[in-house]
C-alpha cells in the first residue's frame, strides 16, 4: 500500500510554530466569547482559550492565563495521568492501583523473561545484570512517598502547560528492591565518574526531539541511602504502568527522577544534558531563563477531604458537630516538623499532632479536631514546615515558573456545614434528602409492592 499523508507540513511552519498557535487563538475565539458571556472569564483581555498546538512543536506553549479552562488535550492528559484518592489520606500506605500516574510517553509493553539491564559508562567491569540476579541480592522493603514535580501546577498564574494537577500528584507505595549502591560499587565507579544515568525502555517525542526517558543522579545522589532497584509495591509486582519489571525509586526527590522501566544504568564523565534534564524539569522564569533544575521534593501537606462528596463541585459536605481532620505532610529537603490547619481559609492556623511516618522516607500523618456549629461554608487548609525551616507557601504567586513546577502551595478545600448531612446512607433503599435549595428530592420506592 501506498499511503499519503493526511496533511503535509508546510516548512514554513517548520520553523514558525507560534504562527499556528496564533491561528489556534484565532479559531477559538468563538468558544471563548460563549465564556465570556457566562461570566467565566474576568476581563475581555484574558478571553483566550488554554491551547495546546494541534501537531507537536518544538517548544512547550507559553504559559497561558489560568481560566481554569482545560483544552480537549489536557483532558486527555489529565485522563492517562490520573491522580490518587484523596480520600485514601488517612492510610499510611496508597492501595494498589490508587497512587498516581505519570506517563510521558507510552507505557512499555515488556516481559519479566530474560529482562536485564546494562550497568556501563565509567566502570571498571561493565555487564548486564537480570532481574533474577537483581532479585537474588540483599532486598529490602520501604514506603516511599512519591509526588510529580508537576503538583500543583493549576495554581499557577499564568499556568504552564502540560498535566493540569492540582493536589493528586502523590502517593505512598511500600517498594520492594535491592539497593543501588552496591551495585555501583561491584561495577567501579573509574575516577572521573559524575554522574549516573538512568535509561527507561519507553521512548517518544517531547520539545521535537525523538528520545527515550532518561535521566541522571549525581554521584552522591545516586549513592545515597534509600535508592533502590524496584521489582514490587505493596508486595506484587510492579503493575505495567508503574515500571514493570523494574524501576528506580529516588527517595528525596520529585517522582521525575525514579526511573521506569528500567534498561540501562550508565556511568558519565560530565553532566547529563538530555530533554528531561537540561530543558524540562526546570525552574525557569521565562522561556529564555535556563532555570535551576528541579531537584528534591519541596514541603508539602495535603488533607484527606472530610465528609461527604458533592460529583461535580467536590465540595465536602458535613454535619454540625466534631470532625477529624487528618492527612499527610513530607519534604524532601528534611524531617516535617509542624503542620499547622486552618479552618477559615487561612485567617488564623491552630497545630495539629503528628503522628510517626512508616519510614525515613514516607509521609507523616497529621490530625486534629475541628468543633464546628454554625452552618454555612468553610475553607480548610493545611501548612507543613519542615526541619530545615522551609515552611508552604499561601499564595503560588512567589513560586512561579514558567514550566509550573513544585506548586507546593496550600490546599483549600471547601466544605459546607449542614444540618442533617450523612442521614441519607443509614437505611436502605436510602432516604435521600435535599443538600442544595432547588433540588429535586425522588419519591422514595414503593418497597411494599416489592415484596409480596
Ligand atoms: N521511563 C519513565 N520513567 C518515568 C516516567 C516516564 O514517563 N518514563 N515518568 C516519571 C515521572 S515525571 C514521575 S512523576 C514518576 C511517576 O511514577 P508513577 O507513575 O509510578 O506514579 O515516574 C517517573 N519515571
Ligand atoms: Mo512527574
Amino acid at each position: 500500500m501506498h499511503d499519503e499523508p493526511t496533511t503535509v507540513l508546510p516548512t514554513e511552519e517548520l520553523s514558525t510554530v507560534s504562527g499556528s498557535t496564533r491561528r489556534n487563538f484565532l479559531a477559538l475565539g468563538a468558544a471563548a466569547a460563549g465564556a465570556l458571556a457566562t461570566g467565566s472569564f474576568t476581563s475581555a483581555q484574558s478571553a483566550k482559550c488554554i491551547d495546546i498546538p494541534q501537531r507537536p512543536t518544538a517548544k512547550r506553549p507559553d504559559p497561558q492565563p489560568n481560566q481554569r479552562v482545560y483544552s480537549d488535550k489536557e483532558t486527555l492528559l489529565a485522563f492517562r495521568n490520573h491522580g490518587h484518592f484523596a480520600e485514601f489520606l488517612d492510610q499510611p500506605v496508597t492501595p494498589l492501583g490508587m497512587h498516581y500516574l505519570l506517563v510521558h510517553f507510552d507505557v512499555p509493553n515488556l516481559s519479566a523473561d530474560g529482562y536485564e539491564i546494562a550497568i556501563g559508562g565509567r566502570v571498571r567491569t561493565p555487564k548486564r545484570v537480570s532481574l533474577a540476579d537483581i532479585k537474588a541480592r540483599k532486598q529490602v522493603t520501604e514506603p516511599v512517598i512519591m509526588e510529580c514535580a508537576g503538583t500543583g501546577r493549576s495554581t499557577f498564574q499564568p499556568r504552564g502547560i502540560y498535566v493540569p494537577w492540582f493536589k493528586e500528584a502523590i502517593g505512598n507505595y511500600e517498594w520492594t528492591g535491592t539497593p543501588l549502591r552496591p551495585l555501583l560499587e561491584e561495577a567501579g565507579l573509574l575516577d572521573d565518574a559524575v554522574e549516573v544515568l538512568f535509561t527507561g525502555w519507553d521512548t517518544g517525542v517531547d520539545l521535537g526531539v525523538e528520545h527515550a526517558f532518561e535521566r541522571s543522579l549525581p554521584i552522591k545522589e545516586a549513592l545515597r541511602d534509600g535508592v533502590m532497584l524496584a521489582w514490587a509495591q505493596n508486595g506484587q509486582p510492579l503493575l505495567p504502568q508503574h515500571g514493570f519489571p523494574l524501576r528506580l525509586i529516588v527517595p528525596t526527590w520529585y517522582g521525575m527522577a525514579s526511573v521506569k522501566w528500567l534498561r540501562a544504568i550508565t556511568v558519565l564523565n560530565q553532566p547529563f544534558k538530555g530533554v528531561e534534564q537540561a530543558k524540562v524539569y526546570r525552574y525557569q522564569k521565562s522561556a529564555t531563563d535556563p532555570g535551576v533544575p528541579v531537584t528534591v521534593k519541596r514541603v508539602h501537606s495535603v488533607m484527606k477531604p472530610p465528609g461527604l462528596a458533592d460529583a461535580i463541585s467536590r465540595y465536602r459536605f458535613v454535619a454540625p458537630g466534631r470532625h477529624l481532620l487528618q492527612g499527610m505532610a513530607w519534604s524532601g529537603t528534611g524531617a516535617v516538623r509542624r503542620v499547622e490547619v486552618s479552618t477559615n481559609g487561612g485567617r488564623t492556623w491552630q497545630d495539629a499532632q503528628l503522628g510517626r511516618p512508616g519510614g525515613p522516607y514516607s509521609w507523616t500523618p497529621w490530625r486534629t479536631e475541628w468543633q464546628v456549629s454554625q452552618p454555612g461554608e468553610y475553607v480548610l487548609s493545611s501548612r507543613a514546615t519542615d526541619t530545615a525551616g522551609n515552611i508552604q507557601p499561601l499564595s503560588s504567586a512567589a513560586i512561579w515558573n514558567r514550566q509550573g513546577m513544585g506548586g507546593n502551595v496550600i490546599e483549600r478545600i471547601h466544605v459546607i456545614v449542614q444540618a442533617g448531612v450523612g442521614q441519607s446512607g443509614e437505611q436502605v433503599p436510602s432516604r435521600p434528602r435535599q443538600a442544595v435549595a432547588g433540588a429535586e428530592v425522588p419519591p422514595p420506592p414503593n418497597v411494599d409492592n416489592q415484596v409480596k
